[in-house]
């Protein structure tokens, strides 16, 4: 008999990182989704993995992930809800063998699909195992601030990141290389996929002007950490324009010795 997937620390990581993200405000309705890749080993322990329930199509080849396995939000799905009804909000799925397909192991009891961001997903996490083979996670939420500062700031990837880095003493130890920017695009395409997962060979962090952002990362407390990071920064700068404007900041020689004290390097030419 093997064990209930509901306990596997996977499980339970989706449920209370899409609760505290509700709760952040990040994630109204049905927005937001993460995919976090598995092991088969993993898997095994709760699955028998040879018993596929559905095969999903998808729009797009994603046969450089066949054979394998994620925890993924439904398409569709409030985060609301994860923490009552997992088995109906998530679904644990693995690439089919042509790359076009998904086979639903468990979950998305109602019928339901994948994210409908799964093509920003796949591409997303395909860039970022080719620089980091401990890459495991995908999550994309709305965050409000970074959504706010997108009318109102400058969206070259440079000024943008100045300032996130300027806003709170962390932010360049957390995200030195700064943040990704894409124009405004359709949601839910091939083509914004792309884009995506282009930026993510760069950075860990992607922003899309007046919706939210992408975050990538090893295991959830390094994308929600990265996410939260940026997510503040933008905040304290909501603040600091509400109270009248920048007076003072850190400088570029302060952001430089701050990278040499903690060992990072800053994203070449943002800093003077
Ligand atoms: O599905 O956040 O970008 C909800 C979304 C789409
Ligand atoms: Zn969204």
């Amino acid at each position: 008999m093997s064990k209930n997937i509901i306990e596997a620390p996977f499980t339970q990581e989706m449920m209370k990182t899409t609760a505290n993200l509700y709760r952040l405000g990040w994630d109204e309705r049905n927005g937001g989704n993460i995919s976090y890749l598995l092991t088969e080993e993993e898997v095994s322990e709760y699955l028998d993995t040879s018993k596929v329930i559905r095969e999903i199509p998808m729009i797009f080849d994603a046969s450089e992930l066949k054979g394998r396995y994620f925890i993924v939000t439904g398409s569709g799905k409030y985060f609301k809800n994860v923490m009552d009804e997992p088995e109906v909000n998530l679904g644990v799925i693995r690439v089919a063998e042509d790359g076009r397909h998904v086979e639903l192991l468990w979950g998305l009891e109602d019928g339901g699909r994948p994210t409908s961001e799964l093509p920003a997903h796949f591409m997303s996490h395909i860039e970022r195992l080719k620089i980091d083979p401990e890459h495991r996670i995908i999550m994309h939420n709305h965050a409000t601030n970074i959504i706010a500062m997108t009318f109102t700031h400058d969206l070259s990837e440079k000024a943008f990141t100045r300032t996130l880095w300027q806003m709170c003493t962390e932010c360049i130890v957390v995200f030195p290389e700064g943040v990704g920017m894409l124009p405004w695009m359709v949601p839910g395409t091939d083509e914004i996929g792309t884009a995506t997962a282009a930026k993510m060979k760069e950075y860990r962090l992607v922003i899309w002007p007046h919706h939210g952002i992408f975050g990538a990362g090893k295991d959830m407390d390094e994308v929600f950490g990265l996410i939260e990071t940026a997510e503040k920064a933008a905040e304290v700068y909501t603040l600091v324009q509400a109270q009248g404007g920048i007076k003072q900041t850190i400088t570029d020689q302060e952001l430089r010795d701050l990278a040499a004290a903690f060992g990072v390097t800053p994203h070449e030419g943002f800093l003077a």
